[in-house]
């Protein structure tokens, strides 16, 4: 079975690269895309990469999941602190959830300890900077039980 994995990018991360490159470093968000494409590629799944700066929009592709994907990993940002409806989207969902951040939320200014959505969340990984979407996805696949054996 070819796992099929969504990964979601809140508002922001569209700037990745461009701005605070000492706390979120310096690749971009399509590089980091690229780099989940070839690994999706290495572990024989498909990969479903997007991001909004809108909260509606996160919601609406968390909906869409539910028909067509197994696995979501979501870097939900600024939303992480504030969002109860993301928080109820993903609730919804049935497959495996993980919260994601590039940066080490609990070594940063309080407001950003607490994520509403790790209680939603099966792990969640922070810190390891934008190699953590990669580990994400092979935690993910690993997850569903389908790595691939080639
Ligand atoms: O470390 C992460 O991935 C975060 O989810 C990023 C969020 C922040 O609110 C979370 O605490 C941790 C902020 C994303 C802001 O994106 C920027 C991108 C480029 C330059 C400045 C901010």
């Amino acid at each position: 079975m070819t796992a099929r994995v969504m990964i979601l990018n809140g508002p922001n991360l569209n700037l990745l690269g461009v701005r605070e490159p000492k706390i979120y470093g310096s690749t971009s968000l399509a590089a980091i895309e690229a780099n989940c494409r070839a690994e999706a590629e290495k572990l024989g799944a498909s990969l479903c990469f997007r991001q909004s700066n809108h909260e509606g929009q996160l919601i609406d592709w968390i909906h869409e999941a539910r028909e067509t994907s197994d696995a979501i990993i979501i870097n939900p940002a600024g939303y992480s602190f504030t969002s109860v409806a993301l928080l109820d989207a993903l609730k919804m969902f049935d497959g495996p959830v993980i919260e994601l951040h590039i940066s080490n939320i609990h070594s940063r200014d309080a407001i950003y300890h607490h994520s509403k959505i790790s209680a939603v969340a099966g792990a969640v990984i922070c810190g390891l900077g934008v190699h953590g979407y990669v580990v994400a996805l092979q935690a993910v696949v690993h997850m569903l039980g389908s790595v691939s054996k080639s």
